[in-house]
């Protein structure tokens, strides 16, 4: 059963807070519209694995400058494991917390591959997401409430994104390709893409996400994942209550 509880409040903002020392901690922030996309991939394979964590809330990422020591970025999810050693190993971005919980605590290769050929197509696609379409429409996220909506900057932005999910429709058009590395099971390769690959999303963006159909049918095949859906739940409700 995973084992969690959140932290946040008083504290002095050059100073680390107290968090747990027996489990991992995932950095987060208070949910909003589109803040959660990131923090949800880790926490698909927390859920999945049923890794005992922690959740902490970072109310500012500028101003709380310890959080900085953690991940120089200032961005969440950012993930700190303690070692048996005292010395603790701190995680940034996405893609590399989802390799490093998977190479620690997916022995089997279930969700990263099994032997080369397998492990090849997952951190292929993992990486192409992470330099493509993670990169793309993380921008575009947050340009999306500053700029106005017929801006050119925001029409490019979204024509790579329609351009990432042509490769995506592509793979999935290939024999029994059922999910987006592997053929017969999810992967964090997967969990990476989904968060921007969605209707939703593609709403956001308006376009049809229709006009992706085989896209369309892995995305809601993702959603309907036991884990998936918990983490979905889990991550709208940080900072509202949830933890
Ligand atoms: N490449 C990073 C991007 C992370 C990112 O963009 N995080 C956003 C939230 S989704 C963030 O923390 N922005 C700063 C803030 O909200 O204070 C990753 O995949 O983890």
């Amino acid at each position: 059963m995973t084992t969690n509880g959140t932290t946040n409040g008083d504290f002095d903002y050059s100073i680390h807070p107290p968090i747990a020392n027996d489990k991992i901690t995932l950095y987060v922030k208070t949910a909003n519209p589109t803040n959660t996309a990131n923090t949800l991939k880790p926490l698909i394979l927390l859920e999945a694995l049923q890794i005992p964590h922690h959740i902490h809330i970072i109310i500012s990422t500028s101003n709380e400058t310890w959080f900085h020591k953690i991940n120089p970025y200032k961005m969440v999810p950012a993930m700190e494991d303690p070692l048996p050693s005292a010395q603790s190993v701190n995680l940034f971005d996405s893609s590399a917390c989802l390799l490093y919980l998977a190479e620690k605590w997916d022995k089997e290769g279930v969700f990263s591959g099994k032997g080369d050929k397998e492990r090849g197509a997952v951190m292929s696609w993992l990486m192409g997401y992470t330099a493509g379409l993670g990169a793309t429409g993380k921008t575009w996220l947050m340009l999306l409430p500053k700029l106005p909506a017929d801006s050119d900057a925001l029409a490019i932005l979204v024509g790579w994104i329609r351009k990432d999910y042509d490769v995506l429709e592509a793979r999935l058009s290939e024999a029994d390709q059922e999910w987006i590395a592997l053929g017969d099971r999810p992967t964090i390769a997967d969990f990476a893409i989904w968060p921007h690959a969605n209707a939703k999303v593609a709403a956001m963006a308006k376009i049809e996400f229709g006009e992706w159909p085989r896209l369309k049918g892995w995305s809601e095949r993702i959603a309907e994942l036991g884990y998936v859906r918990k983490a979905v739940d889990r991550v709208g409700a940080f900072g509202h209550g949830g933890s």
